[in-house]
């Protein structure tokens, strides 16, 4: 079993090149500005400010790697889908992201994490698409479900139901319910 808390920041950089020494599987989590990635990483750890979180989008803008029990690396990808102040996060993320996904052979798998209150944009759908296209494993991680009503939660159904985005794997986590993450714990051990 991975000890999900035994937990440490390693280095956070610009491109994948620069990437921790030492070859280990690597776990990448993607998804729109402010859906909840960095919370989604200290919500497994039981860390609290392990990754920087904040209500304003845009936060992380590099490629944040952490080591997690010694068995692999989570990786924090900026947020796309938002631009601000003349700064296009999405060619950022964009340039980035190329670099990261070109010969990555420890890649095992990609969390795409998709807001329960939410439709998928269309760079999630690319990116969905990029996964099965390049036979890289991934799991849909539906974020923030503590949020929804009924309304949104039967709107949200419908949604994966008439498979506006394709997927196989399919987690419904919340960061504030540790209990919620159990299986998604379980689902990324398997794809180590
Ligand atoms: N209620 C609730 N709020 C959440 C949850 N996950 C994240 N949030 C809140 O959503 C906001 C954004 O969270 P982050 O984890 O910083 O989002 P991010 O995807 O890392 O954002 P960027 O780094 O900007 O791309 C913060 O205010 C979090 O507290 C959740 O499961 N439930
Ligand atoms: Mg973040």
């Amino acid at each position: 079993m991975i000890n999900f808390t035994n937990a440490t920041f390693i280095k956070s950089c610009p491109n994948r090149q620069e990437r921790p020494q030492g070859s280990k599987p690597e776990v990448l989590i993607v998804g729109r500005s402010n859906v909840g990635k960095s919370s989604l990483i200290n919500a497994l750890t039981n860390k609290k400010k392990l990754a920087f979180t904040s209500s304003k989008p845009g936060h992380t803008r590099l490629l944040n790697y952490f080591d997690i029990d010694n068995q692999f690396f989570l990786v924090d990808a900026p947020g796309y889908g938002y631009a601000k102040g003349g700064i296009d996060l999405d060619r950022l993320f964009g340039e980035m992201m190329e670099s990261y996904f070109v010969n990555n052979n420890e890649l095992k798998l990609v969390l795409i994490l998709l807001d329960a209150r939410r439709e998928a944009t269309p760079e999630d759908i690319e990116i969905v698409n990029y996964c099965k296209e390049n036979n890289i494993n991934y799991y849909l991680v539906i974020t923030k479900t503590d949020k929804v009503n009924q309304k949104e939660k039967a709107a949200l159904n419908k949604r994966l139901k008439e498979r506006e985005i394709p997927f196989e794997q399919v987690y419904y986590t919340s960061a504030l319910k540790s209990g919620s993450l159990d299986l998604l714990k379980k689902g990324i051990e398997k794809s180590l």
